[in-house]
């Protein structure tokens, strides 16, 4: 008889070993006495593959006896990033692979520099969503990931004589190891066509007459936890051609015809929209989003179904979480489901449904918030449509009875927007159908009240909340860098934060310790070096490691205020210009690094980027300046490159205008990576700032109270000469380039300066003066950083899920117990 543990695959050097050989030679098909890195590569990530199929299957199978209420995240984006070494982390078999790879003459770090990056998601929102999955799995809670399986992900960023071009990124051209096809789980995904009602045992039924199918077939991404034997499934969909309905096209004769529109269905899939702000009413937009919610819905319903019959156990087994809107028609699909096939009452459903979601918004601006024109919904889902008329009906004769005929109040919280074109207010319709609505953060649950969700927090201010954001410490110090993490376990005496990340805090009390102030200072160098030798290849410019590495890496948007440090950084070059040979002797060397893409569209975005390659041609070339000062923009910032670029880093730039970054969640990964932040009191800084200490950091500018009176004043606020001097010196072509910058610059007119970086500017330069002050004390700037990543305990995505868990899911942990 085998007992448990002999079943499961081995993990010693030599099983490991002939593991990756067999994959070689079978899975590969390439001979065990010869292939190259990347052979290895496909043949090691398979035998990784191997036992996280093991674990996975063991998760599913005692979380489906057990049958405890899940949560099922739905999120249009994605960015996982890398999977081979975080896998390895989580499973706990990295150093036994790499002994493993060593006798047959390989090195796990090359063989791990061969994996292209899951880039199916644009920033923030996306990756929170892999961060988020880490810590589902990693505390053992019975959880789903639902996407889509885009073919193309976010465009790669290639920078020609200066400007971005976007090329595709067909990231599966090279296979993808880590998802595991499932031909036979796929749903039928129906669009257009009629509704028509039908007598059913007496009673009137809507019954939808689509007008075209298309199957959705899964793709299944196993996701590790750390320290546990869970590992989750993250389920991806595609958009594969139905061979269902559509009998009728190949009999008309036109065999080709038919082939081909069968093949356009596979469209919905393809691409991910590469904006992260504006929408727009586009119809392959509206109809990924319903592909991914009708295939997850149905899978979830059919799962329920396996154990259950009464759908009022819904919302004990069922809690579907809503990353922004974007999947908001889940809503609307269950209603369907559970009305026209189910044949519930319209009370039933609706009140089952608003048990069961929760909506996470990550939007401030009301002016960014999805709507979808009437018509177009109405075209591609027209039963939907009908719903969501119905919904809004009884919403609204709900709120007369509570706010009578406030007209004003009444249009603006309706569903319905009504206008020359009639839209739906997904967000209104998301919050009229959850049960909780969260922020992603303290300051963004006081915008949602103040501004984006004023009139629904007034009538329902027990519906709203705040979960702050998160970042997983495995990712973001574990994988990407292991020299800190070393040494943070070698000071704690344990590896225990790696799964409590509260015990990082313990490192306060050695912030002084020269023992730990000297090591902390040598992985920082070490981290400083791979960092400078990436520039260098990239770019092409040397850096002195002596310098202090300044870093702003994000998607480049105008109140992130990548134009505000490019225009710092002008300013410090004007400066060291006119400066004399002794006063040269005290300037701080920097070298500041910006990075991150613009959406292809988003014309003032791309000019920043130019900006940024123009100045750091004339600033790397300056013989006066010398190792001074150095501006690198790094191409094509993904995850991988973060994982680089933030251990390197001194100081860290999260200089958004106060009150427009929901979040921000980069700046709690270099919080745990000892980064200093150079920041404006804005979404998350703001409870870093209570957690680190605000003269840890480099904190300036406006207020979030004092803004509407700043831009109120507008062109009587005068910009300080200094500004005006710089901005003067890019009009007037120093940096060449005069015509295309004009709109840019044009941007920063006193009366235009909406993101009021003139009126910023001088309280900028004293925070970036102060950093230079605290820099020259290494003794004074080591602990800074000490404290920082001992502060950081609050910003592990581990606390995020706890708080969800508790107070928006209702789950509870359901682990495994071998
Ligand atoms: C509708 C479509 C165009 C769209 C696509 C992506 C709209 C928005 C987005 C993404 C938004 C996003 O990434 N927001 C960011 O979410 C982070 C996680 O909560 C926050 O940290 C960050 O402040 C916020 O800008």
């Amino acid at each position: 008889m085998f007992g448990l543990m002999d079943v499961f695959l081995k993990n010693d050097s030599v099983s490991l070993q002939k593991d990756i050989l067999d994959h070689v030679e079978y899975t590969v098909a390439r001979s065990r006495f010869s292939f190259d890195d990347f052979e290895a590569y496909q043949a090691l990530s398979h035998s990784i593959r191997d036992r996280l199929i093991e674990r996975w299957h063991d998760t599913h199978l005692y979380v489906k006896k057990q049958d405890p209420k899940r949560v099922y995240f739905l999120s249009l984006e994605f960015l996982m990033g890398r999977s081979m070494t975080n896998s390895v982390i989580n499973l706990g078999i990295r150093d036994q692979y790499a002994d493993a790879l060593n006798q047959l003459g390989f090195e796990f770090e090359v063989l791990a520099e061969q994996e292209g990056d899951a880039a199916l998601g644009n920033g923030g929102l996306a990756r929170l969503s892999a961060c988020l999955m880490d810590s589902l799995a990693t505390l053992d809670y019975p959880a789903w990931g639902y996407g889509l399986r885009y073919q193309y992900g976010l465009f790669r960023q290639i920078i020609l004589d200066g400007f971005q071009l976007e090329q595709p990124d067909y990231w599966l051209n090279f296979g993808n190891p880590w998802e595991i096809e499932r031909v036979h789980v796929s749903y039928s995904v129906k669009f257009y066509g009629t509704v028509e009602e039908e007598d059913l045992d007496g009673e009137r039924t809507k019954v939808w007459i689509p007008g075209e199918t298309v199957e959705a077939v899964a793709y299944d991404n196993p996701i590790p936890g750390y320290g546990t034997r869970s590992a989750l499934n993250l389920r991806l969909w595609a958009a594969k051609p139905s061979d269902k309905y559509d009998m009728e096209s190949y009999n008309t004769g036109d065999y080709i015809n038919a082939i081909m529109n069968r093949q356009k269905a596979e469209t919905i899939s393809n691409v991910l929209y590469p904006d992260d702000r504006s929408y727009q009413g586009k119809e392959l937009r509206l109809k990924q989003q319903y592909f991914f919610v009708s295939a997850s819905l149905q899978d979830i319903i059919r799962r329920f179904k396996d154990n259950h019959q009464n759908f009022d156990e819904l919302p004990d087994k069922v809690a579907l979480q809503i990353n922004d809107t974007h999947p908001a028609l889940a809503i609307v699909e269950l209603m369907r489901m559970l009305l026209d096939e189910e044949h519930l009452d319209w009370n039933r459903a609706f009140e089952i449904t608003c048990k069961i979601f929760s909506f996470t918004t990550h939007t401030v601006e009301p002016g960014g918030l999805e709507k979808v024109p009437v018509d177009l919904l109405g075209h591609l889902l027209p039963r939907h449509l009908q719903i969501i008329y119905e919904i809004n009906y009884k919403f609204m004769e709900e709120l007369k009875k509570i706010i009578g005929q406030d007209y004003d109040r009444l249009s603006r919280m309706s569903i319905i927007e009504e206008g020359a074109v009639k839209n739906v207010r997904v967000a209104n319709l998301s919050i009229v159908c959850s049960h909780t609505v969260n922020g992603v953060s303290k300051v963004h649950l006081q915008l949602l009240k103040e501004r984006v969700f004023k009139d629904f927090c007034e009538l329902w201010p027990q519906k709203f909340h705040y979960k702050t954001n998160g970042v997983t410490q495995r990712r973001w110090v574990v994988v990407s860098n292991p020299n800190l993490c070393s040494l943070i376990s070698k000071w704690l005496g344990t590896e225990s934060w790696i799964r409590n990340v509260d015990l990082l805090g313990g490192l306060r009390q050695y912030a002084t310790d020269p023992d730990l102030q000297r090591e902390w200072k040598m992985a920082k160098k070490v981290n400083k070096l791979r960092l400078a030798e990436y520039i260098e290849t990239l770019s092409g410019v040397k850096v002195s490691l002596d310098a202090m590495f300044d870093v702003q890496v994000k998607r480049i948007h105008e109140y992130k205020r990548q134009l505000l440090n490019i225009l710092g950084v002008i300013h410090r070059f004007d400066c060291i210009k006119n400066m004399s040979a002794s006063d040269k002797g005290k300037v701080v060397p920097r070298v500041c690094i910006i990075g991150g893409k613009a959406a292809p569209g988003y014309d003032i975005a791309k000019k920043i980027i130019k900006l940024c390659h123009a100045v750091a041609d004339k600033i790397n070339n300056d013989a006066d300046v010398g190792d001074l000062l150095k501006l690198v923009f790094i191409p094509d910032y993904n995850v991988s490159v973060a994982e680089l670029v933030i251990p390197g880093s001194d100081l860290s730039q999260h200089i958004s205008t106060a009150g427009h970054e929901a979040s921000g969640t980069g700046s709690m990964k270099f919080l745990m990576n000892g980064c200093l932040l150079l920041a404006t009191a804005d979404g998350s800084t703001v409870e870093i700032m209570e957690e680190v200490g605000a003269e840890n950091m480099f904190i300036f500018g406006a207020k979030l109270d004092e803004i509407p009176a700043l831009r109120e004043k507008g062109a009587s606020l005068k910009a300080p000469l200094q500004f005006a001097r710089v901005v003067r010196m890019v009009r007037d072509g120093y940096f060449g380039f005069e015509d295309y910058f004009k709109s840019l610059c044009d941007t920063l007119e006193e009366e235009k300066d909406f993101y009021l970086l003139g009126y910023d500017f001088t309280s900028y330069l004293e925070a970036q003066a102060a950093a230079d002050r605290a820099f020259v004390d290494q003794e004074k700037w080591t602990q800074m950083s000490i404290l920082s990543t001992a502060g950081a305990g609050k910003f592990s995505s581990d606390r995020t899920i706890e708080e969800y868990a508790k107070h928006t899911w209702g789950i509870e942990p359901c682990k495994c117990p071998f």
